[in-house]
């Protein structure tokens, strides 16, 4: 424990504790009061005014009278959920930094100093890293150990750049002031998630260290499942690069690239002939692709007004190039040139006596024109609304 930690004589109020320690609470009698010890012991050895509060979750099993024996501050949160459960803690937590961890002692509270040192060296957030620590035996499942949390966490740092390795430890720290800048609101497991991808969109130094998980007392409130698509649908919610600009312009690509082989006639490819059903199903691609791209325009567009995410450089010039007018100006001239081409077509079957007809290609790249325009004139208005507050 650094020294300014330990001495520190200037809080704001003589009252006002240092360190808030915050436990979430669901029926873990058997091992809450012992968690609150070891916060209590580990504060008291590090000299410094704290407090633990222990959130309640609506326990039926006397947790929180056991978590008040031990000597930590009872709250009551009605709202199911990990997140809920930590939202209402972090706003009761009147310390200037605050260590969260599992009332279920599988995190050693004994260990908190560890996390107080990096906030006092002007770090904004520690991380605990069990996958570069210690799983003792029995503590982690082989499928969350070798499944789950490598694939969630892995995913984690692709889509948000990162280089955490353990994003679902529950042992964490940070100080107040960090945590007010995250702004966080989901209520469920996912909330693991959302604290660091809040942290790293804020710009917020993290540090990582190495813990040890221990195997829990009393019974797991974790959902295999239900929990991990908790955590897989925040991601997914907030990276629309990866949920809609990439399958988008790949979709779109692929389409775009099969229309133009066969917008001249059949082609031989792989040894095989590709004709109208290759064109038919390379026109699905370009608008379902382009439609994914709209998405992704939408959905940024919205955080950048919504403060959840920093705009890239494109969206910044893109929204700075848009105009309403431009967007139905551009969707209308391609909805016309289709529209010019079906009516081509229909002029053209006249001419020749309403015969057989079989302008298969013309068609299907006319009314890919019209439904991209017609789109583009759609999205303009939805996109030049999203900017009416930016303007
Ligand atoms: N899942 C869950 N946990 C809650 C809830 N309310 C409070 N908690 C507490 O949040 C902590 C996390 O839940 P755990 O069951 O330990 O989840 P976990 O740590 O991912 O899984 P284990 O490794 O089995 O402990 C525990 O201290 C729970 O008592 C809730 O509604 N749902
Ligand atoms: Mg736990």
């Amino acid at each position: 424990m650094p020294q300014d930690a330990v001495m520190d004589p200037s809080p704001d109020s003589p009252a006002e504790p240092l360190v808030s320690v915050v436990m979430p609470c669901l029926n873990e009698a058997r091992a809450v009061g012992i968690c609150v010890e070891k916060a209590r012991r580990a504060l008291a050895a590090m000299g410094v005014r704290g407090e633990v509060v222990v959130v309640d979750n609506g326990s039926s099993d006397g947790s929180p009278e056991i978590a008040a024996r031990a000597g930590a501050r009872v709250v009551h949160e009605r709202r199911r959920g990990y997140g809920a459960a930590y939202l209402r803690g972090f706003q009761e937590a009147r310390g200037r930094y605050v260590v969260m961890g599992d009332s279920d002692d599988s995190y050693d509270f004994s260990d908190i100093a560890r996390l107080i040192a990096p906030l006092d060296r002007g770090f904004d957030m520690v991380m605990g890293t069990r996958l570069k620590g210690q799983i003792l035996p029995g503590a982690m499942s082989w499928s969350h150990r070798w499944i789950g949390n490598p694939i969630l966490s892995g995913l984690l740092r692709l889509m948000f750049s990162t280089r955490i390795s353990d994003s679902h430890c529950g042992m964490r720290s940070f100080t107040r002031a960090a945590y007010e800048r995250m702004h966080l609101r989901t209520q469920g497991m996912e909330f693991a998630s959302e604290m660091v991808v809040s942290a790293l969109r804020e710009g917020l130094r993290i540090q990582e260290i190495p813990i040890t998980y221990h195997p829990r007392l009393g019974e797991s409130k974790l959902v295999g499942l239900r929990d991990a698509w908790r955590h897989l649908r925040f991601m997914l919610v907030y990276s629309p690069s990866y949920l809609f600009q990439l399958p988008g312009v790949l979709l779109a690509t692929f389409g775009a690239c099969a229309v133009v082989a066969l917008a001249g006639g059949p082609r031989e490819f792989l040894g095989r002939q590709w004709d109208y059903h290759g064109l038919l199903f390379g026109a699905i691609a370009v608008i379902l692709g382009y439609n994914l791209v709209l998405f992704d325009v939408f959905a940024k567009t919205f955080s950048m007004g919504a403060g959840l995410a920093a705009p890239g450089r494109w969206l910044v010039r893109l929204t700075d190039w848009f105009t309403l007018e431009r967007g139905i100006v551009l969707g209308g001239v391609a909805f016309l040139l289709g529209l010019g081409l079906e009516i081509k077509i229909v002029l053209d079957w006249a001419r020749a006596g309403y015969g057989p007809l079989m302008a298969v290609r013309g068609i299907v790249i006319g009314m890919t024109a019209m439904v991209l325009g017609a789109q583009t004139v759609f999205a303009s208005f939805l996109i030049s609304l999203m900017l009416i507050k930016r303007r």
